[in-house]
């Protein structure tokens, strides 16, 4: 029987070259100055540390067709990769606070070591799968899940392979190439169509039953905070309209949380520094909400810990 797990560990990602916009690299500091190890450890029973940001500086670009700054997005990867594996072995709920979407592949790489059963849910206007040859803008954000996937390797130079299954969900904004490559492998998606037409609590019901019927493996979920509707978190890099409300995205945590086999959540593309400041605050404080839900906060409230009464006069 799965219990969720009362510790996490936080690890920040100021990394932005898997895409063109300056800004993904603050959010980590933003999000700790917005309180966000605060926050966690205000959730009844839970214990977070904090294991800092992952840094690669000065490293040398290497040439690659239509592929931005492959070298340091592979050496930011490598290095995340063992952190969220050491983590994940200190018995901690990994919690990884991007960074543009590239570091997914580090992120599930770190925990494929550790759990090589797990199963990933990618929550994303975008499908991130294209491959170099697909891709219109060259950014490996855009290329993640293509990445890691091992019915890809063939379309790549050389890359790492793995053997996880995963879904998309809440997708609106799929190039051609992408959408093929999903039919083609079959990967099971959920569109906005079909949020749209089941609701999101039997949404990640169905993908959670597709992708494990007997309830027995670990769970990594990778969030890009522009499956929320541009309204809800307006600065990030390439928001799109039409996706996600806050209220949805926090029940689909709630329902993952309620598994007890949540063991990775990554939070990636946040940009402080695209709108204003509304847009900023609604944006990060929509990205704690989410993390909260999936680390077990109730909307309902909790009474304090042994207590029976309230106090008297
Ligand atoms: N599919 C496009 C756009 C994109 C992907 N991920 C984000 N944007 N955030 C691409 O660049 O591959
Ligand atoms: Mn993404
Ligand atoms: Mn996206």
């Amino acid at each position: 029987k799965w219990e969720p797990l009362k510790k996490v560990g936080i690890i920040g990602v100021p990394f932005e070259k898997g895409q063109k916009k300056y800004g993904v690299s603050v959010a980590p500091a933003a999000l700790r100055y917005a309180g966000l190890i605060q926050q966690l450890s205000e959730i009844d029973g839970l214990d977070v540390k904090d294991y800092g940001d992952i840094e690669t500086p000065g490293i040398e670009e290497v040439k690659m067709e239509n592929m931005a700054h492959l070298a340091p997005v592979s050496a930011c990867n490598k290095k995340l990769s063992k952190r969220v594996s050491e983590v994940l072995r200190d018995d901690r709920v990994v919690v990884t606070i991007g960074g543009d979407h590239s570091i997914g592949v580090g992120t599930v790489d770190g925990h494929y070591q550790v759990n090589n059963d797990m199963i990933l849910i990618w929550v994303d206007a975008h499908a991130d799968i294209n491959t170099n040859k697909t891709s219109d803008s060259g950014s490996v954000h855009g290329m993640p899940v293509a990445l890691l996937v091992k019915e890809f390797c063939s379309y790549w130079p050389y890359l790492p392979t793995m053997d996880w299954q995963g879904t998309l969900v809440s997708l609106r904004s799929v190039d051609h190439y992408e959408r093929l490559a999903i039919e083609k492998y079959k990967i099971p998606t959920f569109a906005m169509e079909d949020v749209e037409e089941h609701g999101i609590k039997k949404s990640i019901e169905h993908v959670l039953k597709k992708l494990d019927p007997e309830n027995k493996r670990p769970i990594h979920v990778s969030f890009d905070i522009d499956s929320l509707d541009a309204l809800e978190a307006p600065s990030t890099g390439t928001p799109v309209r039409g996706g996600l409300s806050l209220r949805e995205a926090i029940n689909l945590m709630e329902i993952i949380y309620a598994t007890g086999r949540l063991r990775a959540v990554d939070l990636v593309e946040i940009n402080p520094a695209i709108g204003d400041e509304s847009d900023r605050k609604k944006t990060i404080e929509a990205g704690l909400c989410v993390l909260k839900a999936a680390l077990g906060f109730s909307r309902r409230g909790t009474a304090p810990r042994g207590v029976i009464d309230l106090p008297v006069q």
